[in-house]
């Protein structure tokens, strides 16, 4: 048994996620995480809203609210939505917490000691208009690096550049709109990464079997151009976390705080301690995750991500951990993502372009989602969304393979033996290659779990759910029944069987659908089918089961078209 901390990149908590940011890292992250507990390691499994910087001050903005009434309200709007798509976390936390500010505070104070924080004055964006400066996404502008022209002050979103504001071509104020823009001089505190560029190359180079997409980003930042560059951590702003030294306001830095993606992924380690909070656990509890002095260093440390936050993960995170000098959990696999675009164009938070989660759940269930999401993963390029391919995915792996062979097989027992396990007849080479077939797909979607391969295990998991069914269809106790009930009865025994393992393979992909078949089932046992031919045994003869209600619908083309029009413009 190995112990698995698990985080996904935490959400921003300026609005609902669309599906594309679901299935960037908290979605495969819940499904590693379900995976990992059901083979029975010990997993804690992370997430919170990343409250902080100009995208939560402009969100309030809008709705009037103030800030921190803004946070707490979409923290619980998004906590209500990660449990509808049933997002396991062991804690959702918030990156506003006390937890948050004081471990923030205190990795800042350990990289001043070690001499990774200096004073910087710089010019900054000020804006006339609006009368204040202009951090990060403030201000708007064109790209330099790929001229994308809705480029924000701290990164482009299309080529993932980090950016400063003053590298924007034709800025603008993001809140006024105003290019009434002067460059002032003030003073921040900037973290030392040219200091580490060596030993973070090192330790890149170090980790085994990365995807591709982490290392590459990685490199780029470290060797590209003049190499790793310093990164200013604090802002002009009054939301955030003060900065502080030795317990008082850091002399130089009234009215100012850290920068989001500072204290973000700390936020990682604070979700702990809030998780240790919030059930009564002490400190150890925790940090037998984060500490390898105290437990953590046989913690095998996993992030998801969407590729825009690789930088922020292989560089400046790890940069920060290891210039505190104290020992840290490192990460020890990223993994990431491209990205999902929606019917021919982008998702988009800002255009409210796509399929949001509240919208979705509004619509289909959970699994449905999950399953088209997960087995469409963008993993090794970017996937696109269409309504099309989500109707074909559905109707046909949910509703025909997997839907129609427990329907089929429940029905008939029900019809011909009653609705409890039937007894007599004995397995012949139809089941045995069947179990071989068996065999040798559950470990190999072992294999694909494990690796975070999503796609491969989805395909591998269809597969074995095919496997069912064409075995249905060729044995057809419907016909053997006539001559030989014996027989039919062992085939039905094994098709019902089946069914428990389906629901313990494919849980992961599709909780609440597992959870039905297991009620169905009338079974506990969620045993994982080591050995197959044991596992079609669970269930024996003379075991009672219910015939369940639909377990996925089919989409119409009606439905699938009004969604199309319905989802076709943006909302607001
Ligand atoms: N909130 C960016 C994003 O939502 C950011 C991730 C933080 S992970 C520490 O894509
Ligand atoms: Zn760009």
């Amino acid at each position: 048994m190995a112990r698995i901390l698990i985080t996904s990149a935490l959400p921003y908590i300026n609005g609902i996620k669309h599906l594309g940011n679901l299935v960037g890292s908290q979605l495969p992250a819940d499904l590693y995480a379900r995976y990992m507990r059901q083979r029975g390691h010990e997993v804690m499994f992370i997430c919170a809203t990343d409250e902080h910087g100009t995208p939560a001050e402009l969100a309030a903005a809008k709705t009037g609210e103030g800030v921190a009434e803004y946070c707490a309200r979409m923290h619980d709007v998004q906590a209500d939505l990660a449990n509808g798509f049933r997002l396991s976390f062991d804690h959702y936390g918030r990156s506003s917490s006390a937890r948050n500010h004081a471990i923030t505070q205190h990795l800042a104070e350990k990289l001043a000691e070690n001499g990774l924080i200096h004073e910087v004055s710089e010019k900054q964006v000020y804006s006339n208009a609006d009368g204040r400066f202009l951090p990060d996404r403030y201000i708007e502008g064109t790209c330099p690096n790929c001229g994308y022209d809705r480029a924000r002050g701290d990164q482009c979103e299309n080529c993932t550049k980090q950016l400063d504001p003053t590298d924007l071509i034709d800025p603008r104020s993001a809140i006024s709109g105003s290019t009434d823009l002067e460059v002032r001089e003030t003073k921040h505190l900037y973290l030392r990464q040219s200091v580490l560029k060596d030993k973070i190359d090192a330790w890149i180079d170090s980790q085994d079997g990365w995807p591709v997409l982490t290392t590459s980003i990685a490199k780029k930042w470290l060797h590209d151009g003049d190499g790793l560059q310093d990164r200013g951590i604090t802002r002009d702003l009054n939301w955030g976390i003060p900065v502080t030294k030795g317990g008082a306001t850091w002399p130089g830095m009234e009215g100012k705080v850290f920068y989001v993606w500072f204290d973000a992924p700390i936020e990682y380690i604070a979700a702990t301690a809030e998780w240790a909070d919030a059930h009564g656990k002490s400190d150890a509890d925790w940090e037998r995750w984060w500490r390898t002095d105290k437990g953590a260093d046989d913690v095998r440390y996993v992030q998801f991500m969407g590729k825009d936050n690789v930088p922020f993960h292989t560089l400046s995170f790890p940069a920060t951990l290891m210039g505190s000098g104290e020992p840290w959990k490192l990460v020890d696999y990223i993994k990431s993502f491209n990205y999902l675009n929606y019917d021919g164009g982008q998702f988009s938070t800002s255009q409210g372009r796509g399929v949001f989660m509240d919208q979705a759940l509004e619509i289909l269930p959970a699994d449905y989602w999950r399953w088209w999401l997960l087995s469409h993963a963008p993993e090794n390029s970017d996937s696109e969304f269409t309504w099309e391919n989500f109707q074909a995915s559905v109707n046909k792996d949910l509703a025909d393979v997997l839907g129609n062979f427990v329907s089929r097989v429940t029905k008939f027992c029900r019809s011909k033996f009653g609705e409890a396990v039937p007894e007599g007849g004995e397995n012949g080479p139809q089941e045995t290659a069947l179990i071989d077939e068996l065999s040798t797909r559950i470990r190999a979607y072992e294999g694909h779990m494990e690796a975070m391969e999503v796609r491969k295990a989805a395909s591998e998991l269809r597969a074995i759910w095919v496997a069912g069914n064409e075995y249905l269809q060729s044995a057809a106790p419907w016909s053997t029944f006539k001559e030989d009930p014996d027989r039919a009865a062992a085939q039905v025994r094994l098709a019902l069987n089946l069914i428990r393992i389906y629901a313990v393979l494919s849980r992961p992909f599709i909780p609440d659908a597992a959870d039905t078949l297991m009620a169905a089932m009338q079974t506990g046992d969620d045993s994982w089918p080591d050995d197959v031919a044991t596992a079609l045994t669970a269930l024996p003869a003379g075991h009672a089961f219910t015939v369940p209600d639909v377990t996925f619908r089919k989409i119409a083309d009606e439905e699938r078209e009004a969604w199309e029009a319905q989802f076709a413009g943006t909302r607001s």
